[in-house]
């Protein structure tokens, strides 16, 4: 039987392997529970660097270097100084069509958990509520002293800043390298990558733990595994999908229904 072109070039499409970021949107469609994990690379769209990028520098400083307890011990005011800076930066950056494409995702999804690295703020700022910033969050400051935490908006916040509850030194409400994250949030963090359907993973550089070991964890368990990310990382390998392109541009095309994937710009 003589087929016609349009025929030959049907079947074609038909056999077509299916653009990965296809494969994304029917695992999704299909998935009864969704983990999302965010790091610096979302937010980059939004102007906020990232840490270890090209544009990978915090003001001439690396996050290992002041975003821990000796440095905060041995110069407060240095460590504040820094986070003042992003403090103001920050301030003046909104959510992305990335981190509104999540939160529209949670909308889609009765089971759903995003677990973001990031402290910026700007996924609850998109809309996200089933989140948890395990890293902490730039806008909350800790006593030193007392423990008490809140929420603190100045900008710049007055150094150096004392605890309205006992006059102690203040922190920001953030864990720093060498600093064990909250008990109950990893836990939370373990049981949904270990009941998970689908984890998706966007923007990050996937070296720092324990956030590094959430894709091997979510693919013992069975779960579909993709990578959004500007840069090959240590995870690009050993996950199921591995996507290069910005997360602003490639998560909105996993909420359109069926469409057929518009290429890179
Ligand atoms: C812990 C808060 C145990 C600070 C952060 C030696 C001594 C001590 C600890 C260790 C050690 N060796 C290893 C460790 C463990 C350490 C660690 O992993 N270190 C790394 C560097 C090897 N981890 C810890 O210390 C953790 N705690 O292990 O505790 C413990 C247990 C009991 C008792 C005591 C201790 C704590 C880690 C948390 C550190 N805090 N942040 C702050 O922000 O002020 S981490 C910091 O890095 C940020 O939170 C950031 O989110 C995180 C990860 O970075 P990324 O988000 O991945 O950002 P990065 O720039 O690296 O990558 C961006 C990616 O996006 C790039 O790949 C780029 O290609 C891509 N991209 C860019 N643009 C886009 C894009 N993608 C898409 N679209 C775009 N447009
Ligand atoms: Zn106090």
């Amino acid at each position: 039987m003589a087929y016609t072109l349009g025929q030959i070039a049907a079947k074609e499409a038909a056999v077509q392997p299916t653009e990965p970021i296809q494969e994304i949107r029917e695992r999704l469609s299909k998935a009864g529970s969704v983990v999302v994990l965010t790091g610096a690379g979302i937010s980059a769209e939004s102007g906020v660097p990232t840490f270890r990028g090209a544009d990978g520098l915090w003001k001439n400083f690396r996050a290992e270097d002041l975003a821990t307890p000796e440095a905060f011990a041995r110069d407060p005011r240095l460590v504040w100084e820094w986070y003042n800076w992003r403090r103001e930066l920050i301030a003046t950056t909104q959510p992305n069509p990335g981190h509104q494409a999540i939160a529209e995702m949670e909308a889609r999804h009765e089971r759903f958990l995003l677990i973001t690295q990031n402290v910026d703020g700007l996924h609850r700022s998109a809309g996200s509520r089933k989140l948890l910033e395990i890293h902490g969050n730039i806008w909350l400051v800790r006593c030193t002293a007392c423990g008490l935490v809140e929420e603190n908006r100045d900008v710049p916040i007055a150094l150096p800043p004392s605890c309205r509850a006992c006059r102690g030194l203040l922190r920001p409400h953030i864990v720093w390298f060498g600093e064990a994250l909250d008990e109950k949030t990893l836990d939370q963090c373990m049981g949904a990558l270990a009941s998970c359907d689908v984890l998706l993973i966007v923007g990050t550089s996937g070296v720092v733990y324990p956030a590094a070991s959430f894709a091997p964890i979510a693919k013992a368990a069975g779960a579909f595994v993709a990578e959004l990310n500007l840069d090959p990382t240590p995870q690009s390998p050993l996950v199921d999908v591995s996507i290069r392109g910005r997360a602003g541009h490639l998560l909105p095309q996993l909420l359109q229904e069926g469409a057929a994937p518009d290429r890179q710009p």
